[in-house]
Formats: structure tokens, C-alpha cells, sequence
């Protein structure tokens, strides 16, 4: 931390990986969530590392859907407990929504690293945790397929960052819409869920807290209409185009 210059031209993203590995040797992150993050790094170069239209978009729609939700649930992994703790017990909160944590490495010393860091960031429950998770997921056959009875399982929206697409399926399968963040537009998280945020985390998780905030104050039939307007696909669409068109500016001003 010390080595990195004040004045460093891409120095929030040099803490950024520091907070990383500070997560990883507290268990929290595994080292596989390091190689997933450089990936998100180079996704966030090719949006211009901002807020773009298309995820402004996606946010509204999620805010709605979790406003509108019976169950709502957050699904907490490692490289989310690691970037934004606050933003996620906030969420929960404003949303009143259940944090629940899943783990694709899942292992008891990781559970209550997490559990550790959402309880003392002031969330007041934390499911998923040891036997809580006592419930399976169809179809699944990673880890992941284990989740809470009161949490995930009966869910009727659950949101997720940062993972691999088999249980984004899997949930869609089972009824749920699945609010996604995930600034690869390409994956296959990205296409099966409901609603994709393609943004950094870091970003979008703040911006989904404040946009809750202020939907609050709609009305039902308002919150349903901007659910019914949205459509994943073209979201999906636009991202692409823009990742496309920003290469062709590039590539002409050099
Ligand atoms: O904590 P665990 O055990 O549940 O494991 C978590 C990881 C992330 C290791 C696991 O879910 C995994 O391997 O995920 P993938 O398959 O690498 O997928 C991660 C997705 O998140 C990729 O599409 C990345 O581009 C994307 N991503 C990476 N960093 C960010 C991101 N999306 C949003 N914000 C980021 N900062």
C-alpha cells in the first residue's frame, strides 16, 4: 500500500487490489476471486470505467423489481464482501431484503469471515451460515446449490455479482427473477438473468441503494411500469454497441 504513489494515475485501482488481497488473507476472498476481479478490470477499460447509460437503466429496473418483491434476497460471495460490505447491508435495509452468503469455494473458516464482516458492518441477520444452509438448489452441483430455507430458497428475487452462470440458471429455473451484476456483458450470467447491471460493483451498488431510495415514493402501478419497459436483451444489445463503438472512436484517435 505504501508503494503506491499518491499521485499514481490509476491509484484507486491499485487500493482496490489491495483491499483485495487484505480480504484474502483474512479468508474472506479466495485467490481465484483476484483472477475474476482482473477480468472485471479489463471489462470496466472497455465501458470507460463509469456509470453508462445501459446499467443506469438495468439499475432502475432492479430497484423496482426489489421494491416490488415479497422475498427478496442478496447473495453475498467473497469478492462482494470484499468491495462492498456497507453497500450491501445499506441495500438490504432499504430494500428489506435478507443478505444471505454463497460461496462457490465455500469452506466454514470463509462462512464467519464474511458472516464477521457483514454482522460488524451492522447488518442484523446473516443466513447461509453452517447448517442454515439446508437447502439445495436443483440441478446444481457446485457448492453453490446450498442455501437457506428462510434466504435464497424461497426467494422470489435474488440478487448476485460476480459468478460463474450455472446457478443464475439454475434460479431462473426455479421461478426467480435474478438481478445480476456482472460487467461482462458476454457471460452467461449476464444473458440468463432477468435483470443484468453491467457495471463494476463498486459502482453499482451505491447507485442501486440511492435509486431504491428514491422509487421508494412511487406508486405500485408506477414501479411495475418501468419493471414492464425494461428488457434485458436490449440492455445486453446497447452494452455491446457501445463497447463496440468506443474501440472504433479509439481505434480512430490514435
Ligand atoms: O467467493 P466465491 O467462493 O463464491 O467465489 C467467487 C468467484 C468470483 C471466484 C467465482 O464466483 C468465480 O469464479 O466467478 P467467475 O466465473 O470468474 O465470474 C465472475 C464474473 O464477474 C466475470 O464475468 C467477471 O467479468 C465479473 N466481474 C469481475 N469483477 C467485477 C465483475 N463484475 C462487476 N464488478 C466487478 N468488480
Amino acid at each position: 500500500r505504501d508503494l503506491i504513489p499518491e499521485n499514481h494515475p490509476r491509484r484507486e485501482s491499485l487500493l482496490i487490489r489491495e483491499k483485495l488481497i487484505e480480504a484474502m488473507e483474512k479468508s474472506i476472498l479466495v485467490p481465484q476471486g483476484l483472477i475474476a476481479h482482473g477480468r472485471g478490470e479489463c471489462f470496466d477499460y472497455l465501458i470507460g470505467e463509469k456509470t453508462q447509460d445501459f446499467a443506469e437503466k438495468a439499475i432502475e429496473a432492479a430497484a423496482a423489481t426489489l421494491l416490488l418483491a415479497k422475498t427478496p434476497t442478496i447473495s453475498v460471495n467473497g469478492n462482494m464482501a470484499a468491495l462492498v460490505p456497507e453497500g450491501l447491508i445499506r441495500l438490504a435495509e432499504e430494500s428489506n431484503a435478507k443478505l444471505e452468503i454463497n460461496l462457490f469455494y465455500r469452506d466454514e473458516r470463509r462462512e464467519k469471515a464474511i458472516a464477521e464482516v457483514l454482522y460488524k458492518g451492522g447488518a442484523k441477520e446473516v443466513l447461509g451460515v453452517g447448517e442454515d444452509a439446508s437447502e439445495v438448489i436443483p440441478e446444481l452441483f457446485s457448492q453453490r446449490r446450498r442455501v437457506s430455507p428462510k434466504g435464497i430458497y424461497k426467494a422470489d428475487v435474488v440478487l448476485l455479482g460476480l459468478e460463474d452462470g450455472d446457478r443464475t440458471e439454475a434460479l431462473v429455473k426455479m421461478g426467480k427473477k435474478v438481478i445480476a451484476i456482472d460487467i461482462n456483458p458476454l457471460s452467461r450470467t449476464s444473458r440468463t438473468a432477468t435483470i443484468t447491471i453491467v457495471d463494476n460493483i463498486i459502482r453499482a451498488v451505491p447507485r442501486l441503494v440511492e435509486k431504491v431510495k428514491e422509487l421508494k415514493s412511487k406508486s405500485k402501478e408506477e414501479l411495475e411500469q418501468i419493471v414492464f419497459n425494461y428488457d434485458n436483451k436490449t440492455i445486453l444489445a446497447e452494452s455491446l454497441k457501445f463497447i463496440a463503438n468506443r474501440l472504433t472512436q479509439l481505434s480512430l484517435s490514435l
